[in-house]
């Protein structure tokens, strides 16, 4: 018997899929037929895939020519696999000629011609209506934040708002998008939703606006300085039916949820101790060390840290207090304790001081480590006092990794989806509530 084994994402399963599903199964007497799994697509760049695998792999079973279907989950799989199955023939659509010759070793390798005029890439262009995001603020997370909106379908950069025209002019040259330092009303008449990445403190009136104008908000950190105002936005979202987001950007990206599930799951005990550290020097005359424009090392790195805390232990905190070390008016270095009923939890953090940069989880079974720099998560490791069962998980954070945060929100926009498990408004809420405390000087000191 003469076996074949063809892979693919087969999303939207159209007519190339079922012809090379028929060409491939004519090679031979049994086709087998490896599925994508959604984890395995993510890695590899593929972020608009529609149908999740159930779906994919029923489509591929109604075309009526796999004899047996397989997830593919991994790199490297595929040689495995022929190994395993005692595979005769791997087949592949022409479009990747070339690239997996190296699996002659193995077994035969053949390239079937590509149905030309169809691709799902197409369809879900097709079937999508395209958002038009304006951004406002052209400052440097802008600029990283436009590159990583092409790799998610349906959103197209269309224009940028910063009242300083020389600015918003030179950025939008760069990008191609059209230019606005006048009317903010202008500027958000022209877009369906906004991308806020101004400095801080202006945060919660360019949000606030944009909602008033029934615009789709996903907005930078810190989002806002006080949990009152951070409510008040959320609600007004929820009650006019729009997304409202905060771009921590961390809380978006897959290997942290799933550092999250795993511990939720309890592979490590109950969690009893938390540590997240950041430091990133700052010097000269950067927005980060102007005490006017809420600099300091709280504001700038705490959402993302506090995140972390609060996503694995919740928003019940008891106690929170703060030790400092103050220059020009502004923390260059911030310690804080959040206390819980049955877990301690810390952050480290620093524009002035330099720290590791770890995330550190503790439980009664065990630890999760995530080396620094840990909020651009790709890699952490689950560890016990027995060392050999020690497993270790290994990620791709693609790119600036904005990617995630772009893709749940429009993916919460098409879907109609008005709250986010990676990040929950009361979670967004209660991280605002601790950075308010700190401006507010509650239980500091310095040192
Ligand atoms: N295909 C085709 N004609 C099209 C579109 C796709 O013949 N118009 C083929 C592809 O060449 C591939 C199969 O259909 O052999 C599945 O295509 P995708 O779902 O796009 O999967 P792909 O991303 O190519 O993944 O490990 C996965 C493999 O690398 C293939």
């Amino acid at each position: 018997m003469k076996k074949v084994i063809t892979y693919g994402t087969y999303d939207l399963l159209h007519e190339g899929h079922i012809n090379l599903l028929r060409r491939a199964k004519a090679l031979g007497d049994y086709l087998i037929v490896g599925v994508t799994s959604d984890s395995f697509d993510r890695g590899r760049g593929k972020l608009n895939v529609r149908n999740n695998v159930l779906e994919r792999v029923e489509a591929v079973k109604a075309t009526g020519y796999a004899d047996e279907v397989v997830i593919e989950d991994y790199l490297g799989q595929k040689i495995d696999d022929i190994q395993k199955y005692d595979v005769d023939i791997f087949a592949i659509g022409s479009d990747w000629e070339g690239k997996f010759d190296y699996l002659n070793e193995f077994c035969q390798v053949v390239y079937l011609p590509r149905t030309e005029g169809i691709s799902s890439t197409m369809l879900r262009a097709e079937s999508q209506e395209t958002y038009r995001l304006g951004i406002v603020g052209s400052g440097r997370i802008a600029k990283r934040f436009v590159p990583e909106t092409k790799v998610v379908n349906g959103v197209e950069v269309a224009a940028v708002y910063n009242p300083n025209k020389e600015r918003v002019s030179a950025f939008a040259a760069d990008f191609g998008v059209e230019a606005h330092s006048g009317s903010f009303q202008d500027f958000l008449k022209g877009v369906d939703a906004v991308y806020v990445a101004s400095p801080h403190l202006s945060h919660y009136d360019y949000t606030k606006q944009a909602l008033e104008a029934g615009k789709h908000v996903l907005c930078e950190i810190p989002f806002v300085l006080s949990a009152a105002q951070a409510k008040e936005l959320y609600d007004y979202a929820d009650a006019h039916g729009l997304v409202l987001m905060e771009a921590s950007k961390t809380a978006y990206c897959p290997a942290f949820n799933h550092l999250v599930t795993l511990v939720k799951s309890g592979v490590i005990g109950d969690v009893i101790d938390i540590k997240a550290s950041l430091s990133k020097m700052v010097e000269g005359s950067l927005r980060e060390l102007d005490a006017s424009q809420a600099g300091g090392a709280m504001n700038e790195h705490a959402p993302l840290n506090l995140m972390a805390i609060i996503r694995l232990l919740g928003t019940d905190y008891t106690k929170v207090d703060f030790y400092s070390k103050m220059e020009n008016g502004v923390d260059v270095y911030t310690k804080a304790n959040i206390i819980y009923p049955h877990a301690t939890s810390s952050i480290t953090l620093g524009i002035g001081v330099k720290t590791e940069g770890n995330l550190v989880v503790s439980g009664t079974r065990g630890y999760v480590y995530v080396p620094a720099p840990w909020w651009l998560t790709d890699f952490f490791e689950v560890r016990y006092e027995d060392q050999s069962k020690n497993k270790k998980y290994f990620y791709s954070y693609d790119g600036d990794g904005l990617r995630y945060e772009i893709q749940e929100f429009f993916s919460m926009i098409v879907n109609k989806r008005r709250s986010c498990y990676k990040l929950k408004s009361r979670e967004s809420v209660a991280i605002a509530e601790i950075i308010e405390k700190y401006n507010k000087k509650e239980n500091c000191v310095e040192i």
